[in-house]
């Protein structure tokens, strides 16, 4: 049997006009004991107005806008005659006089069965509204809502309801906000503020290449997300160095150089297939290293337009002269913005040479879902102890970014300690 409940505003204590801020509900909806129906305010709080019955929604008498006062009739509720209960009648709960701006507990009036066919049983029953209090101006559902999104109210400065109140159209704006600052970069840090700087002197603008914008979108996003830490040493390459004069002097004129670069990659390679946490990649959900048995390794070019990364694939079945034929075809691609996204994807691990320009040292940021980069800088001839005297030997420096969720700090030093020691005796690739 089915029984028709009038729900209507309580007793709010001697208050002429009361606002209806929000209507949360239409005709045919069903509703929970206690669901909030529609939010009302008055000049000195605002206050959820619950329902007393589980039931369909037959009629909504109010709208958002309406000035209402005690009695008046809000919406009609179908419910089935077991599922009103008997409750003693009590006193809805004062609402907030002194805060400028709280939310009050307020019971909704006993509901009033019509039409009682046949008999209905019971009728009133006690309201107990959650009771939030707070700085923000913030009705409860409101409140509940940017909870179940994870959103700290107080956060919202000011609402676009009545008096600066914060609706759930400011919750939604306020989490669309946080996702596309992220999405930015900001991610809730603090951005850097806008300067003009026409008073120090002239200025000209000019845009960024559209492959600086990119890497500068990836590489905030690494910076944001992956714990990197650079390892810095020295390999000595003075007898490396030797070899590769010896080998380039046999070139005939306008044969292609090899450069140390190819040596790096090599013994690069060597110290991933002994170390195959240096060959991985991280699962999204950071629970698992993905394991790679391919050997492509990325080097960063420089081009007129920005840093491009084109990958060596496989480059542990290639020779020193393959290698070298291929980083030239790609580096010249690169910087005549030929390089299709194919040539700069399946990285495996990346190498950042500056050693063509300078350097002694820098930390290169990791290429991510790489784990580790390897910079090299500039070779230096050195004075290094070997024991009994100093002995000229040409140093270079290499510097080991790796990210730490993955490699500890041990493992990234054993890992350069075998590039170094590729580097230093290059006949170990044999073996
Ligand atoms: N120490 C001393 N000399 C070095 C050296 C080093 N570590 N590395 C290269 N050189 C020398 C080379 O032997 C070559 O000498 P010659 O002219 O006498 O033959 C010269 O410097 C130029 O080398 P290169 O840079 O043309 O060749 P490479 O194979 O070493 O590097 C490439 C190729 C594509 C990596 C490089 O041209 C390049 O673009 N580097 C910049 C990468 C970059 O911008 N990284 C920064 C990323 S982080 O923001």
């Amino acid at each position: 049997m089915t029984v028709l409940i009038e729900i209507k505003v309580p007793d709010v204590g001697n208050v002429a006009e009361i606002d209806v801020v929000e209507v949360l509900i239409q005709a045919g909806d069903v509703v929970a004991l206690e669901q909030t129906l529609a939010t009302l305010e008055t000049d000195k709080a605002s206050m959820d107005l619950p329902s007393s019955v589980a039931g369909t929604i037959q009629q909504v008498y109010i709208k958002p806008g309406d000035k209402v006062s005690e009695g008046s009739l809000i919406a009609t509720v179908l419910a089935n005659e077991e599922q009103v209960v008997i409750a003693a009648p009590t006193q809805p709960d004062a609402i907030a006089t002194d805060a400028p701006v709280t939310d009050a507990p307020v019971a909704a009036k006993a509901p009033e069965p019509v039409k009682p066919t046949p008999e209905p049983k019971a009728v009133e029953r006690t309201q107990s509204p959650d009771v939030t209090t707070g700085k923000a101006h913030a009705s409860p559902s409101v409140r509940l809502f940017a909870r179940e999104l994870g959103v700290d109210v107080a956060k919202i400065k000011t609402g676009s309801g009545r008096k600066g109140r914060i609706l759930k159209d400011d919750v939604k704006n306020f989490v669309k906000k946080v996702m596309v600052e992220g999405v930015a970069g900001g991610a809730g840090i603090p951005s850097i503020p806008a300067v003009d700087f026409t008073p120090f002197g002239e200025t000209e603008i000019q845009k960024l290449s559209k492959i600086k914008r990119l890497t500068g979108q990836n590489l905030n996003r690494v910076w944001l997300n992956l714990p990197m830490v650079t390892y810095h040493d020295e390999a000595d390459i003075t007898d490396l160095e030797a070899f590769r004069n010896a080998l380039n002097a046999e070139k005939a004129k306008g044969e292609l150089k090899i450069t140390g670069l190819m040596f790096v990659i090599k013994a690069l390679v060597a110290a991933m297939q002994q170390f195959p946490s240096f060959n991985a990649s991280l699962s999204a959900d950071g629970e698992s290293l993905i394991l790679k048995k391919y050997f492509n390794i990325g080097i960063a070019v420089d081009t007129p337009n920005g840093l491009v990364v084109p990958v060596l694939r496989n480059a542990n079945s290639k020779s020193i002269n393959e290698l070298a034929v291929e980083l030239a075809e790609k580096s010249e691609k690169a910087r005549l913005g030929k390089l299709l996204p194919a040539d700069m994807q399946g990285g495996c691990l990346t190498v950042s040479s500056l050693g063509g320009i300078g350097g002694t040292a820098f930390t290169p940021i990791v290429n991510a879902p790489e784990v580790a980069i390897l910079g090299v800088t500039r070779a230096k001839m050195q004075p290094v102890w070997n024991g009994e005297e100093f002995v000229p030997r040409l140093m270079l420096p290499l510097d080991l970014t790796y990210d730490h969720r993955v490699i500890d700090g041990a493992e990234g030093a054993r890992f350069m300690a075998a590039v170094k020691q590729y580097l230093g005796d290059i006949r170990r690739l044999l073996l």
